[in-house]
């Protein structure tokens, strides 16, 4: 059984990474797979403890989830915190990681900035976390941007560490799974999960600046299309978006030392789901100025129904607490077969 876990913080306005790199994988894999979709509220606390509207942005993340078209009834949409197995196994797995592991990320690196010894000692173990978040469901397959990568990776050493820590106690209990690791065939708890980075737009660029991701918390609201944009602001912001003064390529190899430029091609080619190589063979040769406003209709036509359905949505609270409600009721039932299964593999009495 394939089973897809995936996670976004509500920590302020979707933008376009978040939906080519993340919640348009979202979607797509509903067909396919059973998915498990949730707003990682308690990732939110790690950096910025105090938030103005924590529940309303949980709401706002929820209902982008269902306006791009996640079903919850077929699938499950739920938020991290009504579901207490996700810390409690992030506390098992604080135990198996390694503080080395966890001083290497760079995303840690990132936000901690100079002054590492202030930060919140959550920030340092937000990859143990989300470890749990995707354990605690054994999902199979994660769907990510490409920032996460090195979290995914981490999550793979977890589970090994403690499938290998663990192997007699869950040979013992019967309850090792065989699982393809490369050409071997191993057994353990917790599966190997791959990550799921693919496409076009695997890492969208801030649109001020090609050497950095394009972010919730980027100071510059100039630097990202939020999913809530409407299409003046759309148009607004691609057409004051940096580039350089040169025409389009005609060829993948000429947006190499033009990361301005890959960005917003890679950005066509997400919205299009097409590849880089398509989106310049239509309009390689051309200036700016002519692909800027076709990439400003493609964003309109593909966002705006989103935006709309997410307004609709969160003029009814009501509706998607109901929703988190219910996925967290059906989640929580997961995470707790899994968690029961945890502390017999560990010893830890609970009957
Ligand atoms: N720029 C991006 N390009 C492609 N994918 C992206 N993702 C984030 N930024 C980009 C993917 O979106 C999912 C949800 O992200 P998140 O909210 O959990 O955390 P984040 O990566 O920290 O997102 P932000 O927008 O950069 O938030 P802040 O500013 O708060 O740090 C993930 O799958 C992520 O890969």
């Amino acid at each position: 059984r394939q089973l897809v876990f995936s996670g976004v913080q509500p920590t302020g306005n979707l933008h376009l990474g978040n939906y080519l790199g993340a919640i348009r994988k979202f979607v797509a894999l509903q067909e396919s797979h059973d998915c498990i979709y949730c707003v990682v509220d308690l990732h939110s606390i790690t950096a910025q403890l105090v938030h103005e509207d924590l529940a309303g942005q949980t709401r706002s993340i929820t209902a982008a989830f269902l306006a791009a078209g996640i079903d919850p009834k077929k699938h499950i949409v739920f938020n991290q915190a009504r579901v207490p197995q996700h810390a409690e196994l992030a506390w098992i797995f604080n135990c198996v990681a390694r503080i080395g592991w966890m001083n290497r990320m760079t995303q840690f690196k990132d936000k901690a900035g100079k002054d590492r010894e202030n930060a919140s000692l959550g920030l340092l173990a937000y990859p143990s976390l989300m470890a749990a978040d995707i354990l605690v469901y054994r999902a199979t397959h994660v769907p990510v941007g490409e920032d996460q990568k090195q979290h995914l990776e981490l999550t793979r050493d977890i589970a090994q560490k403690f499938n290998n820590d663990f192997s007699h106690r869950i040979a013992e209990l019967g309850l090792g799974v065989e699982m393809q690791m490369g050409d071997e065939v191993v057994n353990g708890f917790f599966p190997i999960t791959e990550p799921l980075i693919g496409g076009a737009a695997t890492r969208v660029m801030s649109l001020r600046d090609g050497s950095k991701k394009m972010s919730k918390s980027d100071p510059s609201d100039l630097s990202r299309i939020n999913l809530t944009d409407d299409a003046d602001t759309i148009s607004k912001k691609i057409k004051k978006a940096k580039t350089d003064p040169e025409a389009l390529p005609g060829e993948v190899d000429g947006l190499l030392g033009r990361p301005e430029a890959d960005n917003l091609v890679g950005i066509y080619a997400g919205l299009a789901d097409t590849t880089r190589e398509a989106v310049l063979k239509e309009f390689g040769g051309q200036q700016f100025s002519t692909f800027k406003p076709a990439l400003a209709d493609l964003a309109v036509e593909k966002l705006a129904p989103i935006a709309a359905e997410m307004r609709r949505l969160m003029a009814d609270p009501a509706h998607i607490d109901a929703v988190l409600k219910d996925g967290g009721e059906r989640a929580g039932a997961i995470a707790e077969q899994t968690m029961y299964s945890v502390r017999d593999i560990i010893g830890l009495l609970q009957s």
